[in-house]
């Protein structure tokens, strides 16, 4: 029996749906497309159609899927050793950490694997430095945070979730977290105590419909925290490394935050790898046992993530990002349509904000699908668009053609 049968028949994309339906938990709701192969935009589905990957996987590809690059040092490293644990030492560690850090200007990295456990180590960094350095008796530190964020599904990221089903019926919670409006930097002066330990903010807000938060925000934000010595987190898991047109989505606004957290495209799609840049006075409150994980810092996740890092670097991702996201804009923003209200977003990071009468996002990125692309709606009424970063100006012709029909029908 083949991986792709059950009896004599070849498996169709019903089939493939059915299992999921009948074997998997139900925490999703995809589109019904079933992936069976992709290749840098492109992706194909089992039945051979093909379709414009607008997703990204989130931004975890970003440097376009199965890159080859990647893939190779993926395969060599495969061959090589995949896993020591951190008990031993690897040789693909030391490289990666040196590489990025130079890359970001950090002097130190911690990796882990998704973006979850990436940003509880940042609320763990942030808890013992309150602690150890700022003074802040232990449990007493407080973390701010921002409505309509999204950080990951862990109880405690959940725990500061403004979104009801993301929180419904899994409490107790952990404290130590308040929620302030986003993009108010006068609310986060006005809430600052010296028991405050970090801000922890996404430069633009991804899940909430690609929101941009006013000019000087960030900016205010580091003066703020400054002033008050505690620590700017910034949540780039999904706006850094190259999706906003910049390397981090921060430098917009030419500040340096004292925790960077990453992940997504860290690995190019690859594998998960994720985790924390920090300097040392933030990075020295970690000593040995006191924070890990059996996979983060693994040998095919340092080789895999160096990989991905030289192929957005050397392949000029980040500086297409900044030159396609403007086109790109311009041309969505001159389809006259009923239907939408805003187009927003910065480089190849877009959202489609549609008028509560359009019916909802979900039936044009169906209606998307059929014409070949692939889009998620996000917060009921956004189409959010955020292509691999090697996409062509002529690709996004191609897709701006399908979204003029789509958004101009009934
Ligand atoms: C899902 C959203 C995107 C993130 C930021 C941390 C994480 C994410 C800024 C956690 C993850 C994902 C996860 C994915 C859907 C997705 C998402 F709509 F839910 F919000 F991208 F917009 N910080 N974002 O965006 O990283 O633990 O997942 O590796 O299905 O939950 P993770």
């Amino acid at each position: 029996m083949s991986t792709t049968t059950l009896s004599d028949t070849p498996l169709k994309t019903e089939d493939y749906i059915a299992l999921e339906e009948r074997w998997g938990a139900h925490n999703y709701h995809p589109l019904d497309v079933v992936v069976q192969r992709a290749e840098g935009v492109w992706v194909w589905d089992v039945e051979g159609n093909k379709y414009l990957d607008f997703l990204a996987a989130y931004s975890a590809v970003n440097q376009g899927h199965c890159h080859p690059r990647i893939l190779a040092a993926l395969l060599e490293q495969a061959r090589s050793v995949t896993l020591t644990s951190r008990a031993f030492r690897n040789d693909q560690l030391g490289l990666f950490y040196k590489e990025l850090c130079e890359l970001a200007g950090f002097q130190k990295f911690l990796p882990m694997n998704t973006g979850a456990e990436a940003v509880e180590t940042a609320l763990k960094a942030a808890r013992k430095w309150a602690w150890q350095v700022k003074g802040i008796p232990d449990g007493q530190s407080e973390i701010i945070t921002f409505a309509n964020n999204f950080h990951g599904r862990t109880i405690t990221i959940v725990s500061f979730s403004t979104e009801e089903a993301y929180r419904a019926g899994f409490g107790p919670f952990t404290p130590g977290f308040r929620v302030l409006p986003y993009g108010d930097a006068e609310a986060v002066a006005a809430a600052m105590h010296p028991n405050v330990a970090a801000v922890l903010v996404e430069p633009i807000q991804g899940e909430a419909g690609i929101v941009v938060p006013p000019a000087g925000y960030l900016r205010r934000l580091r003066e703020i925290t400054r002033e008050h010595n505690a620590l700017l987190i910034c949540d780039e898991i999904q706006s850094g490394l190259g999706r906003t047109g910049k390397l981090f989505a921060y430098e917009h606004e030419a500040i340096r935050p004292d925790v960077v957290i990453v992940g997504k495209a860290l690995s190019g799609g690859f594998y998960p790898v994720s985790g924390i840049l920090a300097d040392d006075e933030v990075m020295g409150v970690f000593h040995p046992g006191e924070h890990g994980s059996t996979y983060g810092g693994n040998p095919m996740a340092a080789a895999v993530a160096r990989a991905a890092l030289a192929v957005l670097v050397e392949e000029g991702m980040v500086g297409r990002s900044a030159e396609l996201g403007p086109y790109f804009m311009d041309r969505l923003r001159a389809i006259s349509s009923p239907h939408v209200k805003e187009v927003r977003g910065k480089g190849l990071w877009i959202g489609i904000e549609l008028h509560r009468e359009a019916g909802g996002a979900r039936r044009f990125c169906e209606a998307l699908q059929k014409l070949g692309l692939l889009c998620k709606e996000t917060h009921d009424h956004v189409i959010r668009i955020a292509p691999p970063l090697t996409i062509t100006k002529g690709e996004i012709d191609w897709a701006v053609e399908r979204l003029e029909q789509v958004l101009t029908g009934p």
